[in-house]
């Protein structure tokens, strides 16, 4: 069996059943509980990443009405010469909760002379496999997968030479944090670089809320079973006897907060026992399950500024609907 570099000082096994399971399950009920025994109930939206809710999500970007992994790849597809240059020469790209790497594969080969690709992720098995496909299919870059959780500083680890360095952050993950959160993500990142060194951001923008909402709302109820996905895990994972048609997936645009929250409303007054905690509900009662937050230019920079980055060069579709951005990091 092989080991990978992890993140902190521990190598870790890339059979699963080796990594801390048990201590993966408690952290998940613990965080489970607390969420849904505060006064607003919650749950961490990490949580909806299982493998049966990865497989959802990637339903979800097929939909006609999700439109941003559709267009964000549009942006790269026209964009990709003119995105590689402004990355630079031997750079080396760090690519926090790279899953599959597949949207840095295209962007390595045309890149000159890459240096070095580290992608951060929490699953070795789809890591692992994008490393030999990269391997294979450019080969004289080196790979170097580290596992680990990308919102722990510690996982991107210390730069150790002197070429530039490019954190790669597609996808509107960004979307998920709070501007505090998201602020913090960003300075963590920053932690590793030095002046000159870069970034290279997709957001979503601020939009319609017809289109907005109905990228959450879709009439196929993906995204409701991607919703209710959680509740199965938990039913699962930490024998949770929650009813799922006993909950409603409800999305909306939130103007001011500038997010599209996703929640799972209680159709009844209920009583749900998890692990033996048990947890009630009223009538209408929500659980916020998560935030996926849009941006302006504007907010944008402002956010990226606070951080340390300086907005270099957008590109956009023409319906002006998601961003990608390269900042200088200074
Ligand atoms: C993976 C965070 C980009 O916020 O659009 C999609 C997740 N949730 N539909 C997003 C998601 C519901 C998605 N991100």
């Amino acid at each position: 069996m092989r080991t990978l570099k992890a993140s902190g000082n521990a190598s870790l096994s890339t059979d699963p059943e080796e990594n801390g399971h048990s201590e993966a399950v408690s952290e998940f009920s613990r965080d489970v509980i607390r969420g849904l025994t505060s006064p607003r109930k919650t749950l961490p939206c990490k949580y909806l990443y299982d493998e049966a809710g990865s497989l959802i999500f990637e339903q979800i970007c097929e939909l006609d009405d999700y439109y941003l992994t559709r267009t964000e790849s549009e942006i790269f597809s026209k964009n990709l010469p003119a995105i590689a240059e402004a990355l630079g020469r031997d750079v080396t790209m760090i690519e926090p909760g790279a899953g599959n790497c597949e949207k840095a594969q295209p962007l390595l080969a045309i890149m000159d002379t890459p240096r070095c690709y580290i992608p951060i992720d929490i699953s070795p098995e789809i890591l692992l496999a994008a490393e030999s496909r990269i391997e294979t299919a450019l080969p004289g870059l080196q790979v170097q997968p580290v596992i680990g959780d990308f919102t722990m500083p510690e996982s991107l680890g210390e730069k150790t030479a002197e070429n530039k360095e490019v954190i790669f952050f597609p996808g509107s993950t960004i979307g998920n944090f709070t501007w505090e959160q998201a602020r913090t993500l960003l300075q963590g990142f920053g932690s590793r670089l030095s002046a000159g060194d870069g970034l290279l951001l997709g957001v979503d923008l601020v939009k319609d809320s017809v289109i907005l909402e109905r990228a959450y709302h879709d009439d196929q109820h993906v995204t409701e079973a991607f919703n209710k996905n959680l509740l199965q895990r938990i039913n699962r994972e930490l024998n949770g006897d929650f009813d799922l048609d006993a909950f409603a997936h409800k999305a909306f645009y939130h103007p001011l907060r500038q997010r599209v929250e996703m929640h799972l409303v209680s159709l009844k007054s209920q009583r749900v026992n998890i692990d033996g905690v048990q947890i009630d509900f009223e009538e209408g009662e929500t659980i916020h399950t998560e935030n996926s937050h849009k941006y302006t230019l504007e907010t944008l920079e402002t956010l990226l500024a606070d951080a340390g980055f300086h907005p270099q060069q957008y590109w956009t579709d023409k319906n002006k609907h998601y961003a990608l951005c390269y900042a200088d990091f200074a």
